[in-house]
């Protein structure tokens, strides 16, 4: 049986929305974020060292029990152990290149201005000494505007001229790419000006977000802030 280690509110849902969409029995053993630092509690690292989500073990394989951390190492693991050839492009295909690219991509190199974007717009929240406060300001809005916020929209640009003409990111067909590529888009949905500059991204996430499989794991996995 595959066991999902399941965060409230993180990349986890992308695990939980895979397992419905291949339709493979799983229990999810859920973790809340502490309220204050949003970190994951510490009963996490009993299964995975680093104590992040998601994580999955599986006691139900030749190989013996697996457990496995990483979005895109979950998602390949189990595309391949239990897809039968569903949601990833066949082996030597242009589209299998293109596939693998997204799945490293994703968590590679879109997700590090999103955190780094999550991270500054805390500084000017935190509690400090009133003369520190217009100096931690400044230096917010100046990493903010000179770095983060470009390459925000380089990746955002980039995002939206990729979508294909069917409306997914590898060729005609879904695949789990879209799954990997789905919680930095409802990030930068949150964390940006996706909803106002970029409708063919807003299509994409409605898409997914309608997709039947998206709306009962959504159901199972309690809170999930960044379906909206
Ligand atoms: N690159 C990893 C990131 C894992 C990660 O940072 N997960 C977040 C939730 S979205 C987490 O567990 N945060 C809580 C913490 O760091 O304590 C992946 O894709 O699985």
């Amino acid at each position: 049986m595959i066991t999902l280690h399941h965060l409230n509110n993180s990349r986890s849902q992308r695990i939980l929305w895979l397992m419905e969409e291949l339709d493979i029995p799983y229990q999810i053993r859920f973790y809340q974020r502490d309220a204050k630092t949003m970190l994951a509690p510490p009963e996490l690292k009993a299964v995975h060292p680093l104590g992040k989500s998601p994580v999955i073990t599986d006691d139900g394989n030749a190989l013996g029990k697996v457990t496995l951390a990483e979005s895109a190492a979950i998602i390949d693991y189990l595309v391949k152990t239990y897809g039968n050839g569903r949601l990833m492009p066949v082996e030597n295909s242009p589209e299998r290149i293109r596939y693998d690219y997204w799945m490293h991509y994703a968590e590679g190199s879109a997700m590090p201005p999103l955190v780094m974007k999550l991270i500054f717009n805390q500084i000017p929240k935190q509690k400090m000494p009133f003369f520190a406060r217009p100096i931690a300001c400044k230096i917010t809005e100046r990493v903010v505007g000179t770095y983060i916020d470009p390459q925000l929209k380089l990746h955002l640009d980039y995002l939206s001229n990729e979508l294909q003409p069917s409306g997914w990111f590898v060729g005609n067909d879904f695949s789990a790419a879209d799954i990997q590529l789905s919680f930095p888009l409802e990030a930068a949905s949150q964390r940006t000006n996706l909803k106002q500059q970029y409708p063919k991204l807003v299509d994409f996430l409605q898409r997914i977000h309608a997709r039947p499989a998206y709306q009962r794991a959504l159901q199972k996995g309690g809170a999930y802030a960044y379906a909206k």
